[in-house]
């Protein structure tokens, strides 16, 4: 039965009934025993297994396809009105085009199987950063994900009301067909089809495609930010919480700072770190005049291989109970799960990501590089407690990052908005062993939101500046930090991790006009004096050196940035073209 009478709701989903033929209709009303029933069910078709109660109570392992264990960046696509409009960075399909091929995709994909209708909020319900949407898909996975990753239930309709303000997603696996796989977004129509996918982030329609592609358009549309950012909660030992917003492209540890263990030296002192969100933030200015943080999520859907008791133990502890556990590997014996770097004793009797039994001493890999875990937000030890608030988190600092081997020094400032805008719209990693094609190879991903800005990334930049203006001297302050240095044998100087809050503490204290800073052509760097390296073995002249600033290394950069930007055209933000001049006269 239809859990709503909201007509824009039931005309839809009666359009896509008759499009998909589905054998019957489930309302995902958010209760416990309709989950629990989907839980049995998938584990009696092998869906899922139910993994050791007692060693992880209510946690799941699946797999998906061997030929789907990713994002698609090459089949997903901005299906704007114009070419223009979607920009150089994005896929574009014409909108009418694209609905004629997925409808042909999609059409009676459903028959003999069951559409499951889920209605969900990113943000907390009824909060003003509240944005409904309605997934519709045939997989009780992503049923049981999305209960996961955002708020599900009869709740959301209730909010939603008569409203026609909600994201409409279409989800089939079809036959998990990797030359029909599209991932296509209409941010004119608040509408996104996904098909022949069944792997996380092409399918949990809620996380990338509505927070990210399809409410980045709406941000600008409506005066607000949705970024590809962590949130987190410095709090000091007078008790007083400031929050940081950070944008790191994959592979740089943004789940590891969200989640940062302070060095026992700090610890001691009485500070804390309180994790708002790992992943998306939404960004709105308050009543007062700054900048307001909501983390649209619910859960964390991380990347496995590396995560253990070391690197993030609150992320570990976040998965063992209620959690769903996707292409790692699984131990036979006891019926858990293990992935590289959990530990170092992979199980003897197993199953590798794939189903076949595993023998670990033949060198092949037990989990898929990008096997993931999907944990509710509310599992982390560090959760924040503002994590439902319905105002947010107020923003004292934002920072860029990525990882380079040389021309970024550990941290440096921006001398205003506009020059952290392009500090932000300049940010690039370096490829790595771990990732196919040559190392060390810098691509560019401005605010590590290449793959997931839902429109022109120039006018992307201009709303930025736009926001910026707004908010004035209430900004928060921009800064860029890079945890990669590397030292002449290839080894990462600094050791990250825990001891990055010695990086944020200075940031802070800069964003509260407390600490000293040297102005360099790039922006302000510390004095290494001002970072406090108390209980950590780490030279001073070590320090000095990650400080440093190698004009001639960003000389070198110039050119990347200027064939960077020469893709814009006349959409590149005059105020860019400005910094770059500046950041030229400046290198001499
Ligand atoms: C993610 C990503 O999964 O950025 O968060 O790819
Ligand atoms: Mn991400």
């Amino acid at each position: 039965m239809a859990l709503t009478t909201n007509k824009s709701v039931l005309s839809w989903i009666d359009e896509k009934v008759a499009l998909v033929k589905p054998d019957q209709i489930v309302w995902i009303d958010g209760s416990e025993e309709q989950l629990e029933a989907l839980r049995a069910e998938a584990c009696s078709t092998g869906e899922l297994i139910k993994l050791n109660e007692e060693k992880l109570p209510g946690c799941y392992y699946h797999r998906t396809a061997v030929n789907d264990v990713a994002r698609v960046e090459g089949r997903t696509f901005i299906c704007a009105t114009t070419k223009e409009e979607a920009g150089p960075t994005n896929n574009w399909m014409d909108p009418a085009e694209a609905y004629k091929m997925l409808d042909d995709i999609a059409r009676g994909s459903y028959q003999g199987r069951t559409m499951y209708v889920i209605p969900y909020s990113m943000g907390p319900v009824g909060s003003p950063f509240a944005k409904y949407g309605i997934e519709l898909t045939d997989s009780i996975y992503v049923v049981l994900n999305m209960v996961i990753m955002t708020r599900v239930g009869k709740n959301v309709l209730e909010a939603l009301g008569d409203s026609e303000d909600w994201i409409r997603g279409l989800h089939c696996k079809c036959d998990i067909d990797e030359e029909k796989r599209y991932i296509c977004h209409f941010p004119q129509d608040n509408t996104i089809y996904s098909v022949n996918s069944g792997y996380g982030g092409n399918v949990l329609l809620g996380k990338k495609c509505f927070a990210l592609r399809i409410a980045s358009y709406l941000g600008r549309n409506e005066g607000w930010m949705a970024e590809h950012m962590l949130i987190l909660g410095v709090e000091s030992p007078d008790g007083d919480i400031k929050y940081i917003a950070a944008a790191f492209p994959s592979a740089c540890g943004k789940t590891n700072l969200a989640m940062l263990i302070p060095p026992e030296y700090y610890k001691g002192k009485g500070y804390k770190v309180w994790c708002v969100g790992d992943d998306i933030a939404w960004m709105r200015i308050g009543e007062d005049g700054r900048l307001w943080a909501c983390n649209p999520e619910n859960g964390f859907f991380g990347v496995a291989p590396g995560t253990n008791m070391k690197s993030n133990p609150n992320a570990l502890i976040s998965t063992q109970k209620g959690t769903i556990f996707t292409n790692v590997a699984r131990n036979l014996d006891d019926n858990t799960v293990w992935w590289e770097g959990l530990d170092k004793n992979p199980p003897k009797n197993a199953e590798e990501w794939k189903g076949s039994k595993w023998d670990y001493t033949d060198g092949t890999k037990g989990a898929h590089p990008n096997s993931r875990f999907t944990a509710p937000a509310k599992n982390c030890p560090c959760v924040s407690s503002e994590f439902d608030s319905h105002t947010g988190v107020p923003i004292s600092a934002i920072v860029f990052g990525g990882r380079r081997a040389k021309t970024a020094p550990l941290v440096y400032q921006s001398r205003d908005w506009n020059h952290g805008v392009f500090v932000g719209s300049i940010m690039a990693s370096e490829t790595t062993a771990a990732a196919t094609g040559a190392v060390g190879v810098v691509r560019r991903d401005p605010m590590a939101m290449l793959p997931f800005c839902g429109y022109h990334m120039g006018d992307y930049w201009a709303h930025w500046i736009a926001m910026g203006a707004k908010l004035g001297d209430k900004a928060p302050k921009i800064f860029n930090v890079n945890w990669f240095r590397t030292d002449d044998e290839g080894h990462f100087i600094w050791p990250g991790f825990g001891d990055n809050l010695r990086v944020l503490k200075w940031i802070l204290d800069r964003c509260e006009g407390k600490a000293e800073a040297i102005e360099t052509a790039i922006g302000y760097v510390p004095n290494a004096e001002d970072i406090d390296l108390t209980g950590l073995d780490f030279d001073i002249e070590t320090l000095k050196g990650i400080l440093e600033v190698d004009n001639d290394l960003w000389k070198a950069e110039i050119s990347g940035i200027e064939e960077f930007y020469a893709k814009f055209g006349d959409k590149l933000p005059a105020e860019l073209v400005k910094e770059l001049d500046t950041l030229k006269s400046n290198l001499g």
